[in-house]
């Protein structure tokens, strides 16, 4: 029997209700059925370590209501061009030698100009030959660039619906939920794996919460990566205001957990990545989410503008932990699985 006869095709005609009922689950029962989950289909002990690097920084023109690089918010962000190609390859052989398995390039831009084009293809070229995975995250695509950055070798990318639909117009109004689904699907038709989640804490209702992960579970193929960020306040942003001057409450740590292990469940052969607000996070929180089945993390001391746990307080967690870094690229089950679920 081969491999692939044996993987369950993952669901995606999940309902509202069935998420809604999963994350009314008593807690512990929802850590433990979201860890069998992760046990069936990961290697339950093993996080994929990934690195961020902002290769374009501030001056964004969209209106995101969480971003420090909006041109719209006072964050007193310098806005820089686009690093040149050299810079980025350092960078990522620093990665590398820091035990990262995957570099994932950011750039503040509403989308990319076909000018910058052949300096994005350079550096997925020269970070792919160094044996690193490549992401990156540039804005909206039109088909002929993610064709491009498909034939260059990426091998992710990352566009998050950030929210339910709902509740999206009350964080971005420069662009819509439908303007981020059709990048979704111009990526997927050039053959490059998603990378799609979004941040829990930004005002949003449990129902929000539900419909965010509904969301990604009834996309047509469901994103090989699910980032789950915990809303990182920027003073000058919207939302970072509203967070420090408090009529906005933290995400409560149990039900960030609970956000984590619903998407676990939902998604199970997924990566689920633990990602943006984890320097603020206790330990214990962090081993929640971990149980709850997150198995990816942005490790080194920076994210893309904001501060970041750093690569030896996370040593220091996984060997409390007893978790090991994801040895090479991630389970080709994984990959198998998706295809198998559009045959
Ligand atoms: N400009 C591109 C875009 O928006 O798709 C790529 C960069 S953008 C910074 C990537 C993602 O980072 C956003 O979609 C959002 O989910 C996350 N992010 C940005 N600022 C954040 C913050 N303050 N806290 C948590 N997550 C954040
Ligand atoms: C994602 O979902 N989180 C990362 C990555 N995708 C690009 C970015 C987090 C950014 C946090 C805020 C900052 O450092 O600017
Ligand atoms: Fe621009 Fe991306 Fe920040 Fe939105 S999240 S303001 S698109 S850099």
């Amino acid at each position: 029997m081969t491999l692939q006869m044996t993987l369950p095709v993952p669901r995606a005609d999940w309902t509202r209700a069935e998420i809604a009922e999963l994350f009314d689950l008593p807690f512990t029962e929802l850590l433990f059925r979201a860890a069998e989950v992760h046990r069936a289909h990961h290697a339950a002990g093993e996080v994929q370590l990934c690195t961020l690097l902002s290769i374009k920084t501030g001056g964004c023109p969209e209106d995101c209501g969480y971003c420090s690089q909006s041109a719209n918010h006072e964050t007193g962000l310098k806005a820089d061009k686009l690093m040149a190609v050299d810079a980025v390859l350092a960078s990522a052989a620093e990665a590398k030698a820091a035990g990262s398995q995957r570099f994932c390039m950011g750039a503040a831009w509403r989308n990319p100009k076909d000018r910058d084009m052949d300096a994005i293809v350079q550096m997925v070229e020269g970070v792919r030959g160094m044996g690193l995975e490549t992401c990156m995250t540039l804005g909206m695509l039109a088909p002929r660039q993610a064709d491009r950055l498909a034939a260059a070798g990426l091998d992710y990318y990352n566009h998050n619906i950030d929210t339910s639909p709902e509740h999206y117009g009350n964080v971005i109004t420069t662009r819509t939920f439908a303007d981020r689904l059709e990048t979704l699907e111009h990526v997927r038709e050039a053959g490059i794996n998603v990378c799609c989640g979004g941040i829990v804490g930004m005002g949003e209702t449990r129902g929000d919460r539900v419909g965010f992960v509904h969301a990604l579970a009834t996309l047509p193929r469901h994103p090989e990566s699910v980032p789950v960020n915990a809303l990182v306040p920027v003073r000058g942003t919207v939302l970072g205001d509203l967070l420090v001057d408090t009529p906005m409450a933290k995400i409560d740590d149990i039900e960030f957990v609970r956000t984590v292990a619903v998407a676990r469940i939902a998604m199970p052969l997924s990566m689920v990545r633990l990602s943006a607000g984890r320097e603020s996070m206790s330990e214990a929180t962090q081993a929640l989410c971990f149980m709850a089945g997150a198995n990816s993390i942005f490790t080194g001391d920076k994210l893309l503008t904001t501060g970041n746990a750093g690569g030896g307080a996370d040593a220091a967690l996984f060997a409390k932990l007893g978790l090991r870094p994801m040895a090479g690229e991630e389970p080709m089950r994984v990959k198998q699985a998706h295809l198998e679920a559009t045959e």
